[in-house]
């Protein structure tokens, strides 16, 4: 596991203890009761929020690409076969340097974007200038030079290898790419049309091409009732039964081989209910059973 305590990507303070809320949560002990050897790699050093100037409508842009190049260089390092690696944001701007690192080890990764946002922003459309609104268009390779550079020439990831799961706040230009490429998306009227296990049974066929799978979990793609510490709630999210579900699901495929849990904002948290939350779906992803 690798803190990456970056709240840079977004404009609420607090989401930099996502990594220490998650490991007070017990997420070490649990993975260790499952017979996993847990390597901890600490927190990665990210710049402070002060005297970073804002480029082109992409605000703290040299601090987030900095700390993504870092990153990616770490996931690079740290992706092997026999290690399944675990990143705890943090904003989910650190998904561009995830992807960039790991995809160095993949022909072909499928990415599982769980989320209420689409996060498929460029400096042209975004609303906010956050970049934590923008990593997935990045992964792609649209965006701002600086930010695509950091997965090196090519994109980090191909628009049919990625299955975005519980949106329901995408903006105007977002569904607009997500028609061009073809993206795969079930946002909350699917979900609830053909519930959880259908849906995830439909994402591992939809991905079952791919050489690896990453799971980018979101913690504002669950309910506001379910996960209040969060940067950018919206009402009618996935539930968290139906977010342990979904874990389970992937992890009894197999194919789940790196993953990260993100936007998880103490300050903004229910008695660390969020940081809670996010170490009991861990621990689904990484095969606890209720039996
Ligand atoms: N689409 C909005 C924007 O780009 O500003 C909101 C993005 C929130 C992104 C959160 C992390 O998922
Ligand atoms: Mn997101
Ligand atoms: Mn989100």
């Amino acid at each position: 596991m690798l803190g990456v305590p970056l709240d840079l990507g977004q404009n609420r303070r607090g989401v930099d203890m996502g990594p220490s809320a998650i490991r007070y949560a017990g997420l070490r002990e649990r993975l260790e009761a499952l017979g996993y050897d847990v390597c901890d790699h600490g927190d990665l050093t990210v710049p402070n929020r002060y005297g970073h100037e804002s480029e082109d409508h992409l605000k703290h842009l040299h601090a987030v690409v900095e700390t993504n190049r870092t990153l990616a260089k770490k996931m690079g390092d740290i992706t092997t076969e026999n290690a399944i690696p675990l990143v705890l944001g943090g904003d989910h701007s650190i998904a561009i340097g995830s992807l960039a690192g790991i995809t160095r080890h993949y022909q072909n990764l499928g990415v599982i974007w769980y989320d209420a946002h689409g996060d498929l922003n460029t400096m042209e459309t975004s609303p906010s200038g956050n970049i934590h609104g923008m990593p997935l268009a990045v992964s792609l390779g649209l965006g701002h030079k600086s930010l695509t550079a950091i997965a090196g020439q090519a994109p980090a990831i191909k628009p049919e290898n990625i299955v975005i799961i519980g949106a329901r706040a995408l903006d105007d230009a977002e569904k607009a790419l997500i028609q061009d490429y073809k993206i795969k998306v079930f946002t909350m009227h699917e979900v609830d049309r053909l519930g959880m296990s259908e849906v995830i049974n439909q994402t591992n066929a939809y991905l079952s091409d791919c050489d690896g799978i990453h799971v980018s979990l979101d913690l504002d793609g669950l309910d506001p009732i379910d996960a209040p510490g969060v940067g950018t709630p919206v009402v009618g999210g996935l539930s968290y039964r139906e977010s342990h579900l979904a874990m389970e699901m992937l992890e009894e495929t197999g194919n789940v081989t790196s993953c990260e849990f993100v936007e998880v904002n103490p300050i903004l948290d229910e008695k660390n209910k969020t940081a809670e939350a996010a170490v009991a779906l861990i621990g689904s992803l990484f095969g606890e059973k209720i039996r």
